[in-house]
This record gives structure tokens, C-alpha cells and sequence, in this order.
């Protein structure tokens, strides 16, 4: 490495220091291109994107025909608001929700903000449908959930990191332990309960996958007591685990579906919530929006991400990558690999700290071995390359891995 290519990501590394916020700690690597299942650093080295984006480049970095209607459409029209109809807004509804098969959607920008949509759709259904009696309403969330990170997004979250010192919480969330159906059916015996809002896999979580028939239980209950079931398919939908919708695997069709990240290929924030008329139709003008949410740009864009997961069959490879990924991880030999899960390409070891290394330590070791992911929790790294991996980049980034954990020993 030249002198002047290590001030690089010096220099860069010590602007976000500088100027920027300290709300993350990132791994030491200062990126500047990317393709398909790659990342380039400032320095030329080239690695194997094993983050995703936290699951947001399903499709790929800049994959070709994303970034053409990403292009073509910048040029023509990005953002009229909604106080006027567009041209490209009607056609992406009527594709996505054919495409899920709902009555509808509602077009937002982060993940955070579609949660925030359907706890709002939730209550509105709770009072004017359901019959709860007003500010009664209370939604079920699990423990160790992840939705995003506004108030009241952290408001049902059970983690230290992201509540504390953020209070006052809003009201009306029930927690109660994740993958526990009695749980479940004993917090379903209160009439105000109006929906219960569940990750298909617990991503932040450490991608904990829950016992199969978990979330058909959990439909069947919810439904038996007219209460919405709420999937946060943000982080699962969209292929990743293997399925379109992780709630595929489970042949269950929630009454309300939360999606966003890949929704986009990782070009721009795109949100969306698909439900019925039923639920739907209970919010009237007026009463929720967001300036750039269903923008032509974002339209065209989400159009296209959807198109290239069912043309380049990113479910069945995710499904089949994901195996081949979790048997030859299974075969490393290291006391340091506790557990190895996952569903399709969401996949995560657990780590047993070795000598006082750790799930940070192997991920720097990975990450000069060429495959970047990143620690969650403390002992547990993610595996979540681009849906588009091939075999052979699989085997390659296995062997990478596998010699980063060896190095610190078997
Ligand atoms: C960060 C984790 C992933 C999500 C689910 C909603 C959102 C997310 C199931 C909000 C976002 C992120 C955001 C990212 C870290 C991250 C994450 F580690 F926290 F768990 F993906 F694995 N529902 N997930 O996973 O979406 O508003 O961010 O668009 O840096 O906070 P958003």
C-alpha cells in the first residue's frame, strides 16, 4: 500500500469523525464503488459485500437495469408531491399490489416510516372498523424486536441501546417473548388488542429464525380474535430468505405487509405498506403522507427492483446459495463457530470469544481477507451477500471466511 493511497481513507475516515454525528461504529474500510456482489475501497482492494446493505442490495450493486430506470426517469421527472396525481405513481401500484395480491398500498420512504404507516392503519382499523374504544387500542410487538428507529418505533423495542434516554415512550405497545405461542395467545385475550406486529425472522436480533409453524400458529390466533397480523418483511421480504415474502415459507397471507430496503435495489429509500380496502381505505386524505413518498422517480425505480427478483430468479438462487452457504460454514472446524443460522441468504454464527477475540475481530480479519460483514450484538456476524452470488463466488467467500475465523485458531 502506497503513502498516499492510506491517506485516503485516513483522511476520509477522520472527516465523518470530524463532522459527522457518532451514532455508528463502523469497520475501518472507506468504499467507493460497488457491482454486483462487490465492493471496492478507496484503495483498489476489492471484497466480497457480505452486509448487503443490511439487506438492501438484494439485486446487486448498480445493477444495470435499475440504475437505467433510476436514469431515464431523473431526467424526465423526480417529485411533483402528492397534491397532484403523476404518471408513473398509479402504474407501481397496480403492479406491486398484483404482484403481492392486496387491495392496496401506501407508498412511504424508509422502513421506519412504513412501520409507523401500518401501527397508524392499525389504530384507525382498531376505532372505526373493529369497534376499540377510542386511544384504547394496543399492539403486540416481540421481544428483541428491530422496526426502525423513530419514538415510537423505539417505544416497542426492548433494546437498552436504541430506548434509553429517548423517553417519554408512546403508549400502547404489549411486549411479549418472540417464537412463544402460549405467550401470544394469552396476551390476545384482551378485546383492545388491535394487531401484533412480528418480524417473519428477527433480524437485528442475530437473524433468529423462529420454530417452523410459529407464524401460521400466530395468523390462526391472531385471526380467531380479529386482530391484525403485521409483518415487518423489511429485512425478509423480497427474496432473501428464499421466498418472495418470508411469510411464503408459511403459505400465510398477512393483513398487513411492511416492506422497504430492497424495495429499491439500494439506490434510494422506498417504503411501502400493501393491505386491503378494508384497512386501508380507514385513512382519508389528509390524515398521513410524506412529501417524497409514491414520487416518479421512487415508482420507476421500485418497478424495476421487483421486475429483476422474478427475470434473474433471486428467490430460488437465494434458496440455493443459502444451503450450499450453511454446509460449508457447518464444516469449519473452530471452536470459535457456536451455531450457524439462517433462512435463504439471511444467515449468522454465533461466536464464542477465543483469548478476547471477538465477533469485531473476526469481522477485521474478514475484512482483510476480502468479505466484509459486520458484528450484531457483540457475538454474532451476519451473512448477507447479494441474491445475485453464484456458486463459485460462494465457495470463494467461504474459503475467505473460513481462513479469518482459523487464524484465530481452531
Ligand atoms: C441501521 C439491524 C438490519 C429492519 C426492520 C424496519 C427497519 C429495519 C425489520 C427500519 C432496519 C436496519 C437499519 C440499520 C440496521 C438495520 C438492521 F441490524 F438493526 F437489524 F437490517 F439488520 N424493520 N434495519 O431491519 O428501516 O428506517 O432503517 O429504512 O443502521 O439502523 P429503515
Amino acid at each position: 500500500m502506497e503513502l498516499t493511497e492510506t491517506l485516503t481513507s485516513v483522511y476520509l475516515t477522520g472527516l465523518e469523525e470530524r463532522y459527522g454525528a457518532h451514532n455508528y461504529h463502523p469497520l475501518p474500510v472507506v468504499l467507493s464503488r460497488g457491482e454486483g456482489v462487490y465492493l471496492w475501497d478507496v484503495e483498489g482492494k476489492r471484497y466480497y459485500d457480505f452486509l448487503s446493505a443490511y439487506s438492501a442490495v438484494n439485486q446487486g450493486h448498480c445493477h444495470p437495469r435499475i440504475i437505467n430506470s433510476l436514469i431515464d426517469q431523473a431526467k424526465t421527472l423526480t417529485l411533483t408531491s402528492r397534491a397532484f396525481y403523476n404518471d408513473s405513481l398509479g402504474p407501481y401500484e397496480k403492479y406491486i399490489t398484483e404482484f403481492f395480491g392486496y387491495d392496496k398500498m401506501l407508498p412511504m420512504n424508509t422502513g421506519a416510516e412504513g412501520v409507523e404507516t401500518a401501527l397508524k392503519l392499525c389504530r384507525k382499523w382498531a376505532y372505526s372498523v373493529k369497534g376499540i374504544a377510542e386511544s384504547k387500542a394496543k399492539i403486540i410487538v416481540c421481544e428483541g424486536n428491530f422496526h426502525g428507529r423513530t419514538i415510537t418505533v423505539i417505544s416497542a423495542s426492548t433494546d437498552p441501546d436504541a430506548r434509553e434516554g429517548f423517553g417519554p415512550y408512546t403508549p400502547g405497545f404489549v411486549v411479549i417473548p418472540y417464537n412463544n405461542i402460549p405467550a401470544l395467545a394469552k396476551a390476545l385475550e384482551d378485546p383492545d388488542v388491535a394487531g401484533f406486529l412480528v418480524e417473519p425472522i428477527q433480524g437485528e436480533a442475530g437473524v433468529f429464525v423462529p420454530d417452523e409453524g410459529y407464524l401460521s400458529k400466530a395468523y390462526q390466533l391472531c385471526h380467531s380474535k380479529n386482530v391484525l397480523f403485521i409483518a415487518d418483511e423489511v429485512q425478509t421480504g423480497l427474496a432473501r430468505t428464499g421466498r418472495m415474502l418470508a411469510c411464503d415459507h408459511e403459505d400465510i397471507r398477512p393483513d398487513m405487509v411492511i416492506l422497504g430496503k430492497a424495495l429499491s435495489g439500494g439506490v434510494y429509500p422506498i417504503s411501502t405498506v400493501l393491505a386491503d380496502d378494508e384497512i386501508m381505505l380507514t385513512i382519508k386524505p389528509g390524515q398521513h403522507g410524506s412529501t417524497f413518498g409514491g414520487n416518479p422517480l421512487a415508482a420507476k425505480i421500485a418497478v424495476t427492483s421487483l421486475q429483476v427478483l422474478k427475470d434473474e430468479n433471486l428467490m430460488e438462487n437465494a434458496e440455493k446459495m443459502g444451503r450450499i452457504f450453511r454446509a460449508e460454514m457447518k464444516k469449519i472446524q473452530s471452536d470459535m463457530i457456536e451455531l450457524v443460522r439462517g433462512k435463504g441468504l439471511l444467515n449468522a454464527i454465533v461466536i464464542k470469544p477465543k483469548n478476547g477475540k471477538e465477533a469485531w475481530d473476526v469481522c477485521l480479519k474478514m475484512a482483510e481477507n476480502g468479505v466484509l460483514a459486520k458484528p450484531t450484538h457483540q457475538h454474532i456476524i451476519r451473512f448477507a451477500p447479494p441474491l445475485v452470488i453464484s456458486e463459485d463466488q460462494i465457495l470463494d467467500a467461504v474459503k475467505r471466511i473460513r481462513e479469518a475465523i482459523l487464524y484465530f485458531g481452531k
